[in-house]
């Protein structure tokens, strides 16, 4: 007689066996394996559960994949290669990094509350590591800090980690050596633990920020970098790479959002109050959320939002705008209102196809570049790009957009496209003249308040009789 469970098991064994990483690697957009409540609680995932059972919406890991699990024993076994991968940042910039089967980030482990995990660690690296299970109450043993509590694991090793999973919450795994080079090489991953009595969460969304030093014209990250980074990240992707986040109008949707960069990072939702709903010390109690429009992850720290969705094309981005940006020239000067015609001349002369621009603005930059009459050093991403459905959108690095409709099905996660907004509800032109109507503007040089507000900019004033 086979038992239910394992039948469960050979099922799982032998879909193990038939996904090759590669396949697995590309599966971002199928339920992995692992994901599967089934295989060892007995709730599927889409069905609507009764609060006191067990299961979980599985957790969707923006461009990424979950990692499968062989079940033996009562234990959860995992397997994690650290080695360098090629990564595509977005379509036009390829580079050497490190990471984990085959993705940076690493695959996102996906468990339960009470369950015994093991997590095989192989160093494909040419040097050592350890896997450091950031925000797990464990066994200080198994906590992965090289020289503190486990020699490194050496290039060709295989170490293996086991412990109880005693909390749930959103959490991620890092290395614990050589860190300044591991982590800015790619070197990172979330581990993500549902509690054992189902959340009412219909969306569940996680990624990791993360910033690069890849230096225009480069394909290697370059760890010494401190403050001045090329690339800014979800799971290692710049918009428009970046994987669209999709919901039906009404359902529940929580965004898990880690940070491992070198920066904090002030991460903004446009068309709703969301509530911040934990993080790493698991989901709060109600009493403890806060409503906001833009959380500070910090680095280090993993934060929750949850919010109900409404129907729209939603911003979804870092507030700091350097971070919704490609790879820029810092410290360059100025050029914004600089009339360079005469100086570029003189520059062609010199340097034919030399083109100045900036004077108003940087949008001009960014049409060249879509333009194809500029061409930056190779595989370099422009420094602000993608095409909405009215035009340039003009962002790069941290940004992607919440889908938001009414006739989407349960679990389904395609794009949907743009949204049609309803008639009369979006912004429209109402003239072309910049002397339009009568607004209230401060005179020029003044720094206080006018007195009244009748007290209009004297040059309108000017240009009304004539002028
Ligand atoms: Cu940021």
């Amino acid at each position: 007689m086979i038992s239910r469970r394992n039948l469960l098991s050979a099922l799982g064994l032998t879909t193990l066996a038939a996904a090759t990483r590669a396949q697995a690697q590309h599966q971002g957009h199928t339920m992995p394996m692992a994901a599967i409540p089934g295989m060892s609680h007995d709730l599927p995932a889409d069905k609507p559960a009764p609060s006191q059972a067990s299961g979980y919406t599985p957790v969707r890991t923006l461009n990424g994949w979950t990692l499968p699990y062989k079940l033996g024993n009562g234990v959860k076994e995992f397997h994690l290669v650290a080695e360098e991968i090629e990564h595509e940042f977005a379509p036009g910039c390829i580079a050497k990094c490190w990471g984990y089967n085959g993705s940076t980030p690493g695959p996102t482990i996906e468990a339960m509350e009470g369950d015994r995990v093991r997590i095989l660690v192989t160093n494909r690296l040419p040097e050592a590591t350890s896997v450091h299970w950031h925000g797990l109450l464990l066994p200080s043993g198994m906590d992965g800090v090289t020289g503190l509590t486990q020699p490194g694991i050496q290039p060709g090793e295989t170490y293996a980690y086991e412990f109880t999973l005693r909390q749930h919450g959103s959490h991620m795994y890092h290395p614990h050596a050589d860190e300044m080079t591991q982590m800015a090489m790619g070197m990172m991953g979330l581990f993500v633990i549902h509690p054992r009595e189902r959340e009412a969460v219909d969306r569940d969304y996680a990624l990791i920020l993360h910033n690069w030093a890849l230096h225009p014209g480069t394909a290697r990250p370059d760890p010494s970098v401190m403050q001045d980074f090329d690339l800014w990240t979800f799971n290692s992707k710049t918009y428009p790479a970046i994987d669209t986040l999709v919901a039906r109008t009404g359902e529940r949707v929580r965004i898990r959002v880690g940070n491992l960069s070198m920066w904090n990072h002030p991460i903004h939702l446009h068309g709703v109050q969301f509530q911040v709903t934990g993080g790493d010390g698991g989901r709060w109690p109600r009493a403890q959320w806060r409503r906001e429009v833009t959380e500070i992850v910090g680095v280090g720290q993993m934060r929750d939002i949850e919010f109900t969705a409404v129907a729209g094309d939603w911003a979804f981005h870092c507030h700091m705008s350097h971070h919704t940006m490609g790879p820029m020239g810092h410290g360059i000067p100025n050029p914004l209102g600089v009339d360079q015609s005469g100086v570029a001349e003189e520059i062609t002369a010199l340097l034919p196809g030399y083109m100045a621009m900036g004077e108003r603005g940087m949008s001009e930059h960014a049409g060249h570049v879509a333009m194809g009459m500029m061409e930056g050093p190779k595989n370099t991403l422009p420094m602000i790009s993608g095409e909405g459905p009215h035009g340039a959108i003009e962002m790069g690095g941290m940004f992607t957009v919440v889908k938001v409709r009414d006739d989407l099905a349960k679990g389904d996660y395609r794009d949907p496209g743009w949204y049609a907004a309803p008639k009369g509800t979006v912004a429209a032109k109402v003239s072309s003249d910049a002397d339009f109507g009568q607004p209230v503007r401060r005179a020029a040089g003044r720094s206080s308040t006018p007195a009244t507000p009748a007290v209009l900019d004297p040059h309108a004033a000017h240009r009304k009789h004539g002028g």
